[in-house]
């Protein structure tokens, strides 16, 4: 099976140069997938460490509907800060579309709430989707994302825009559409948060976990990321085992886990490898 590791070997061998919004420039390919058997270990990168605080917070803040940075902030974590107003607004960003997904007549829809319903009620269902690409609350890509915000739009356009899940034999398998993603700094932290989710949805549907397929659109590693202390380093790496995840406590709904129900265990990963955020 094709690894994060042949992923970042494939962008530097065959992506091609190209500028970005961001104007730090990345090497890029178009339209790449990986697929992770959730059974057989929490995919979690080992060849560095993950700060997985930030990704399961960031989960939790994502289902609680808030795109408001201070109550990540509260948390301890600063992942959303570049994007976000001094006042911590960031715009209907994914917490707003997942929850509350306002309609052109006054309705607003809970996707999350609805999947989870569908799930339970009608697993062979093809249409267990979930979209935080809103056309309508998309930002203006020449302006800053706090100016967005003031305008009343989205800081950034959702990376992880669309996803859908599939039950087969007891199995409940994700597929994420990512439009746009920082190889090295952003995936493996979204590879982690959407296996998290999965698992929390299997937890309440009765369900044990299947695949999590990963699909990109522009997978690219940016120019800053292609040195010896970074990307390569990491390249130099022997993988680990994978950990494995507990849910401690099954809460009443998919809304209501805490911070200290979900636990990773047996994560032995090399040391972190710091690098510079594309804004
Ligand atoms: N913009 C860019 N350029 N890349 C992204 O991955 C990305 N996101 C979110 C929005 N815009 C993005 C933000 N997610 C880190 C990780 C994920 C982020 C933002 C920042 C980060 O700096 N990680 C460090 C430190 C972790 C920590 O301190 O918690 C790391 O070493 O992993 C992708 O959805």
């Amino acid at each position: 099976m094709r690894s994060y590791l042949d992923l970042l070997r494939e962008v530097i061998e065959k992506g091609v140069d190209k500028g970005d919004r961001t104007g730090v420039g990345t090497r890029s390919v178009f339209g790449r997938q990986i697929r992770f058997d959730l059974s057989q270990g929490f995919p979690l990168l080992t060849t560095k460490r993950i700060h997985t605080k930030s990704v399961i917070h960031e989960l939790l803040w994502f289902l609680s509907g808030s795109t408001d940075n201070r109550d990540l902030k509260a948390q301890g974590v600063s992942i959303w800060d570049e994007w976000a107003t001094e006042e911590g607004d960031l715009g209907p960003i994914y917490g707003a579309q997942w929850r509350s997904w306002a309609c052109p007549d006054g309705r607003v829809i809970d996707q999350i709430t609805e999947v989870v319903e569908t799930i339970r009620a009608r697993p062979d269902s093809r249409r267990l989707v979930v979209s935080a690409w809103n056309p309508a609350d998309l930002p203006d890509e020449t302006m800053r994302p706090q100016d967005n915000v003031r305008a009343g739009r989205m800081s950034l356009a959702p990376c992880h825009c669309l996803f859908q899940f599939y039950v087969a034999e007891g199995r409940l398998s994700c597929q994420l559409y990512q439009r746009s993603a920082d190889l090295f700094l952003g995936v493996p932290f979204n590879i982690a948060s959407y296996a998290l989710l999965t698992h929390l949805i299997a937890d309440q549907c009765g369900l044990e976990v299947g695949d999590f397929v990963h699909t990109f659109g522009d997978l690219h590693l940016y120019r800053n990321h292609l040195t010896d202390d970074i990307v390569y380093a990491q390249l130099a790496r022997a993988p680990r085992p994978l950990p494995s995840l507990r849910l401690v406590r099954r809460p009443a709904s998919l809304l209501d886990y805490r911070y200290e129900d979900i636990e990773i265990q047996g994560y032995d990963p090399h040391p972190a490898i710091r690098a510079p955020i594309a804004v």
